[in-house]
């Protein structure tokens, strides 16, 4: 039986472009949403988010009628859920995942669920997130059957199927990366299969359930592990004055040796978060993954203290200044290169704590965010920060940045730009 009609849950950064791949082969499509804002504007055939290449599909599937947008869910062969799991508001020194727009989405879908139907969780959710769901809908539907009761038999089908794109090539790998099916029973992997068969060219590689869930928070993990590694030898490389990007170049020499990148933290909105989901539910046994994690979010103020260190340096080179005389330029704000993205980022931090602590001015360069994003720092261009500035951080390395010529001796270069 093919999917006549499919409703994505979530119209973001993973849920739109999946929205606009189904769309574009010709299914129709209804993405809901509780932002009547953002829901407009997709009926307008435009977009709400920055990702290359979406807004033409999203123009062209709305315009031909394949994709609508709705706040309130209609029936559907499919429901793919692709909401937020932010951290519960909580001064626990370990962040707990909220499940509440996962509750939300499953109650809202479940007065039009109709046998046969396929609910499939897509968010980065914690181990048992699925299983839950699943007993959500399950509550608000006692006539209909569910896996955890029935088993393969049941007239609902559910499977968790992690989203792994990159910002900034969400298309080209929703199409390409292999996918993890995660059903609840065999049956809901199979009809999984097939839905995400539509478009998908990759493999779709079944599991159950929990291990799709606990797939995709292990490769973040494994991310954050080794960045955590990265940024830990390049605080011990500055104790011993060795260049750290120089010592992982030579290591990652070694055939079995690849040692990712130091920088001034880890941002965004996936690795430095799912980690957490991880550590909340093990607490006791996830030692590594939780000592990565404090490594890397105390990074920041290990820079700041180098801020601190090169300011005073620089008072006792130049005795006829003062602290107020010194300017500090900040050069990239982003959470990572080449993108707009400001969520969690480190670079951002650094540059808005230093200009509360600093009594001098803090400047900040940064190509892809403009003068209106942010209210708390001046955005000033390449050239004046380089003739304006005494001390230079460099927290993003940005491809305008890697072309220039930095004229400063007062530089800390967390990316290592200056290689
Ligand atoms: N970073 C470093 N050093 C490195 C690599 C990254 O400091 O060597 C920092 C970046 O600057 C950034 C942060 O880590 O602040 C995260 O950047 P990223 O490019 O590693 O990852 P994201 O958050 O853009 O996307 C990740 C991807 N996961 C993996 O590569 C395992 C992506 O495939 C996932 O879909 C996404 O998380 C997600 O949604 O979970």
């Amino acid at each position: 039986m093919s999917f006549k009609t499919i409703s994505v849950i979530g119209l973001g950064y993973i849920g739109l472009p999946t929205a606009a791949m189904f769309a574009s082969r010709k299914i129709k499509v209804i993405g809901v949403d509780v932002n009547q804002k953002a829901v407009d504007i997709i009926n307008r055939g435009e977009i709400h988010i920055v990702e290359p290449e979406l807004d033409m599909i999203v123009h062209a599937v709305v315009s031909e009628g394949y994709l609508k947008a709705s706040t309130t869910p209609e029936p559907a062969d499919a429901f793919l859920i692709a909401v937020p799991t932010p951290f519960k508001k909580s001064d626990s020194p370990i962040p707990e995942p909220d499940l509440s727009y996962i509750e939300s989405a499953s109650k809202a879908i479940a007065p039009v669920l109709k046998k046969g139907d396929l609910v499939i969780l897509e968010s980065t959710s914690p181990v048992g997130a699925t299983e839950q769901m699943s007993a959500w809908l399950a509550e608000a539907r006692p006539d209909l059957t569910f896996p955890q009761h029935n088993g393969k038999e049941s007239e609902i089908r559910i499977a968790h199927c992690p989203e792994r794109v990159l910002p900034g090539h969400v298309i080209r790998e929703l199409v390409e990366n292999d996918r993890v099916i995660g059903g609840m029973t065999e049956k809901c992997s199979s009809r999984a299969i097939e839905l995400y068969k539509t478009f998908v060219q990759g493999e779709c590689v079944v599991t159950n359930a929990r291990t799709a869930e606990m797939a995709k928070l292990t490769e973040n993990s494994f991310r954050d592990v080794n960045i955590a590694f990265a940024n830990e030898l390049s605080m011990i490389c500055d104790k011993l004055d060795i260049n750290v990007w120089e010592l992982i170049k030579l290591a990652n020499r070694h055939p079995r040796v690849n040692i990712l990148q130091p920088g001034p933290g880890v941002g965004g909105h996936c690795i430095a978060v799912d980690p957490w989901f991880i550590v909340s539910k093990t607490p006791n046994d996830a030692k590594l993954i939780h000592t990565a994690r404090q490594v890397n979010d105390m990074k920041p103020e290990w820079v700041i203290n180098k801020v601190k260190v090169a300011i005073a340096d620089f008072l006792l080179s130049n005795p006829t200044k003062s602290v107020k005389d010194v300017t500090i330029a900040c050069f990239g704000l982003t959470f990572k290169p080449d993108i707009d993205d400001l969520r969690g980022s480190p670079a951002m931090m650094i540059t808005s704590q230093l200009s509360k602590l600093h009594l001098g001015q803090v400047i900040a360069v940064d190509p892809n965010v403009d003068l209106n994003m942010i209210d708390t720092v001046a955005i000033v261009d390449f050239e004046y920060a380089q003739n304006e500035a005494d001390i230079f951080v460099l927290l993003v390395d940005h491809k305008e940045f890697k072309n220039k010529t930095f004229t400063k001796t007062n530089i800390i270069d967390t990316r290592g730009v200056l290689q």
